[in-house]
């Protein structure tokens, strides 16, 4: 198989590649288990912004380097007073935008877990639709352990996920868990040898690519809108309105403005 890189960024901390409508952003610090700095996640911003507007895209993957890590959370070394400091030296949570892109993308989001995910990078792999972890995979939160917290999606979703209790107990206690734990868990939704682990992820992208993808995007704003409050039914309520300037009836209150014209909805159907 073979990954085309994505042109037209210069991105340094994470690969953007394209096979056949399916992206993979992967985060690409394997020396720091790939710990995201502020640039990490500002390139992840950039990534997902394109795929939200590029047609040919219809599923993303989103994986870390190397066979260590997904992601380790945000790198201690530049966490500072205030949040993570970039090149510029303000402190940013800006893994927070990734999570709403996630969340708010209309194509599913499969997390390939190869290895660890800690901290914020465990909870980057809860926000995403689907989660296809390799054997030797590794989870848990860690924030109460290094001055930490994600009380968030981090928090209320994964309750949602696991249960109360599983997550109280991830975050008080902060332990980790293998793979085979978290697919008891209902954490993942799959768990593969490694050397299966893209194959799998490419499958199951495939076959949602074989789905109706205004479907898919219905059902992920109807899951999420349940969960988001005013959020989430804006976005909901977004597709409805989409789907509806689809419609003649639409298109005659426009039209009818145009031509200083009363708007004659008569002829449209009133269903039951
Ligand atoms: C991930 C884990 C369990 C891996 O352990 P192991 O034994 O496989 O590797 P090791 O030796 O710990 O790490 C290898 C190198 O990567 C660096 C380490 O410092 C080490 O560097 P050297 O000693 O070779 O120089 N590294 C690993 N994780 C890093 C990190 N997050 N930042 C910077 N460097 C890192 C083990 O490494 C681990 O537990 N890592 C820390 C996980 C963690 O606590 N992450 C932050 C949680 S808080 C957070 O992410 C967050 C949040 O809570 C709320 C909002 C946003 C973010």
């Amino acid at each position: 198989r073979e990954w085309k890189p994505i042109k037209g960024f210069d991105f340094k901390e994470i690969l953007f590649e394209e096979y056949n409508g399916i992206a993979k952003i992967t985060i690409n610090r394997p020396r720091y288990r790939n710990a995201f700095t502020p640039r990490t996640t500002w390139e992840m911003s950039q990534a997902f912004s394109y795929c939200r507007e590029a047609g040919q895209i219809s599923v993303v993957i989103l994986t870390g380097a190397g066979d260590k890590a997904f992601c380790s959370g945000g790198d201690m070394h530049v966490k500072g007073r205030g949040g993570y400091v970039g090149e510029d030296g303000v402190p940013r949570l800006n893994v927070l935008d990734v999570q709403k892109q996630i969340r708010s993308l209309p194509k599913p989001v499969i997390a390939m877990v190869n290895g660890y995910a800690i901290g914020g990078g465990h909870v980057l792999h809860v926000m995403c639709d689907l989660t296809i972890a390799s054997e030797n995979a590794v989870f848990g939160q860690t924030g109460p352990k290094v001055g930490s917290f994600d009380a968030g999606f981090g928090a209320s979703y994964l309750a949602r996920i696991i249960g109360q209790k599983k997550a109280r107990e991830m975050w008080f206690m902060c332990r980790q868990y293998s793979a085979q734990e978290a697919e008891r868990m209902g954490l993942v939704n799959c768990v593969v040898p490694f050397d299966k682990l893209e194959d799998t992820c490419v499958e199951w992208a495939e076959t949602m690519m074989e789905r109706s993808p205004l479907a898919l995007r219905m059902i992920k704003a109807g899951l999420n809108a349940e969960l988001d409050g005013q959020a989430g039914i804006q976005e909901l309520a977004g597709d409805a309105t989409m789907l509806y300037y689809f419609l003649d009836e639409a298109q005659e209150g426009g039209k009818a403005f145009l031509e200083k014209r009363k708007p004659d909805f008569s002829k449209y159907p009133k269903l039951p």
